[in-house]
């Protein structure tokens, strides 16, 4: 489909910036490992401290790239099965607020005043204006949504007997999802954090900040997987030469997913003596229904590949896994996807592990949390913004991927790397290597009376797997930037590899229609949320602002607010 100029240079402005910014994230990725292991024994490096670096390799690559490639690839999606483009004002009204949010909260990460990590809860605080940038960046992709509702209404009246197409329907599903869940973020951005850090509040209440977080963080995940799923569905199945083996189990999956990501986010918050054990098990069962749809798609997906594995010639059980089309640079997108499937078996069993709440108590704030996430986020979500990203800026640009070997083999050294990573991280955790700890200055550093020799194995498999992952960005960007930056030799237009169904499904009205849905997730959000906030006000009050970005102890000495009514409360 052929575009507007400005609507392409909208596109292309939400593929290059976060990728730039990406440089920055992902070399602050590789200095973690670096201190992790004890090569670096410094509080900072090139003027940036560890966890500046931390906030920045968090907040760029998980809340930044994310955002903008679902939008981006939100507008490429409607756009190529709606045959429209979205209203002018919603495209570039919502570009403009997410680079200006953007540009405030990099300035501010660059200059050390938000430092406060990415899930960016109280005690640690951050110039107020971080909690303004960032609400611009997720406002601004409110406003993209908006102009795709506009924009499939109208497709609508104009095919009254069409069916809502599965990639349309997974996008509706994760903005909607992604409005719910950031209402509380909101809330806690704006009316609890902002003036708090700004002075013109005194208190606050960091369970009741952590919860409303949360609320918002889990949902966060699937925001992220959520375009990769679209991707696998219905893009892979085309590009591995076969076809999707059920539309309903696709639609099915989407929709569980709209009722189930939201009210989980307590699973973080397992450890924290505010939350009844009754909320715990509700959201410890709810955590494990929402695996259900990854289940479903591990095995749609799954069926889909060895299909188009026996139409590529195989033979017996296992044949047709060699048949798919590795490592071919005409496929290259494929690397992307099926590396980012592989990396997700073993990051999803760690997120179950995870969701029980008695293995939590081993595993939280360990080595092994960061490892579950990076076979996920650093896994199918990463990978599929990557494989993208540059096939969309080169169909979009008219411009021809550069180094195409390059591409092709960037998604197999970066799963090599991830595994590693991972492995390290995990295996360490387990022996109580903790997390967003700057072990270079403690625990692998020989000088410290806090070495500890058992965590330096871990801490280098750790490292070598970060390293292997900062050269495959490396590739990456030579070939991204390169492409970007090259001549445009054909006519820049939207096009998708568009997957077909296997079979012509009986349609079941229930998953065409999204409101029923939508009730049943604001009904288990009240479910699970009511009872939390009751926990929270009975066993919190705020406190008095003494915490400053080094110290999250409270300095004023004066806990009385603080423990005063939990100790009678639970004396009871
Ligand atoms: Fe998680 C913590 C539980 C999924 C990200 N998670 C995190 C954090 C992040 C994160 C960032 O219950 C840390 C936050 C922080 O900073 O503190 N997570 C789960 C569960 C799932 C899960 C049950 N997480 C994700 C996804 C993420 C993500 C997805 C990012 C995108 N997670 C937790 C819990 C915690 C947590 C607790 C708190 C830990 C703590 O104590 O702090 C599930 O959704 C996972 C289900 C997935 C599957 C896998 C299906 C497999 C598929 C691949 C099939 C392969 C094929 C290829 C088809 C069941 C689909 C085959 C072909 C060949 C040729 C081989």
């Amino acid at each position: 489909m052929n575009i507007s100029a400005s609507y392409r240079r909208t596109i292309l402005t939400g593929l290059f910036m976060p990728m730039t910014l990406f440089i920055l994230g992902a070399y602050n990725g590789v200095m973690q490992t670096l201190y992790r292991a004890g090569v670096i024994h410094k509080a900072a490096v090139a003027g940036i401290n560890y966890y500046q670096g931390l906030t920045m390799h968090g907040v760029i690559n998980a809340i930044v790239l994310t955002t903008f490639f679902a939008v981006v690839f939100g507008h490429v999606t409607m756009s190529h099965y709606l045959k429209k483009e979205p209203p002018g004002w919603s495209y570039r009204i919502s570009m403009v607020l997410m680079v200006i949010g953007t540009l405030i909260d990099a300035i501010l990460m660059i200059m050390g005043k938000a430092q406060a990590l990415y899930t960016f809860y109280a005690p640690l605080k951050n110039s107020p204006l971080f909690y303004l940038g960032t609400s611009l960046l997720i406002v601004g992709s409110w406003v993209a949504f908006f102009g795709w509702i506009k924009m499939y209404i109208d497709w609508k009246k104009e095919h009254p007997d069409g069916k809502m197409p599965i990639a349309v329907l997974g996008t509706f599903v994760n903005f909607t999802m992604w409005v719910i869940s950031s209402i509380p973020v909101a809330y806690e951005s704006l009316v609890l954090l902002m003036p708090w850090s700004a002075g013109w509040t005194e208190d606050i209440n960091v369970p009741l900040t952590r919860m409303l977080f949360w609320m918002f963080g889990h949902p966060l995940v699937y925001f992220w997987l959520l375009p990769a799923y679209i991707a696998f569905y219905t893009i892979l199945p085309k590009i591995s030469g076969g076809k999707l083996y059920s539309g309903n189990a696709a639609r099915l999956a989407f929709l569980l997913f709209l009722i189930l990501s939201t009210p989980v986010g307590v699973h973080h918050q397992f450890s924290e003596p505010v939350m009844g054990q009754g909320t715990k098990l509700w959201v410890s069962i709810l955590t494990y229904a929402v695996s259900i749809p990854s289940f479903m798609t591990a095995f749609t997906v799954g069926a889909s590949l060895e299909l188009a594995g026996r139409k590529r010639g195989a033979r017996g059980l296992f044949d047709w896994m060699a048949k798919l089309p590795w490592f071919r640079s005409e496929y290259y997108l494929f690397g992307y996807f099926l590396c980012g499937l592989i990396l997700f078996i073993f990051g999803g069993l760690s997120g179950i592990i995870n969701a029980s709440y008695s293995l939590n108590q081993m595993v939280h704030n360990t080595g092994w949390v960061p490892g579950h996430f990076h076979m996920t986020v650093a896994g199918p979500v990463l990978l599929v913004i990557l494989g993208m990203s540059i096939y969309m800026y080169s169909t979009v640009s008219g411009k021809p991927v550069k180094f195409l070997t390059m591409v092709t083999l960037v998604p197999y050294v970066w799963m090599i790397g991830v595994a590693l990573l991972s492995h390290g991280l995990m295996a360490g955790g387990l022996m109580g290597e903790p997390r967003r700890t700057n072990m270079g200055m403690s625990y692998t550093n020989p000088e410290s009376n806090l070495f500890n020799s058992n965590w330096i194995p871990t801490a280098t498999v750790t490292m070598f797997g970060g390293i292997v992952m900062g050269v495959a960005a490396l590739i990456y960007f030579v070939s991204f930037f390169a492409t970007a930056l090259g001549k445009r030799t054909r006519q820049p237009v939207i096009s998708l590899p568009e997957s077909e169904e296997l079979h012509e499904e009986k349609p079941i009205p229930l998953l065409h229609n999204m409101k029923p849905w939508i009730i049943a997730s604001i009904i288990l959000v009240m479910l699970t949320y009511i009872p939390s906030l009751m926990n929270v006000f009975k066993y919190s009050t705020p406190v008095s602002n003494k915490f400053n970005a080094e110290s999250p102890v409270n300095e004023s000495g004066n806990n009385d607010k603080y423990s005063q009514p939990v100790t009678n409360e639970r004396a009871k």
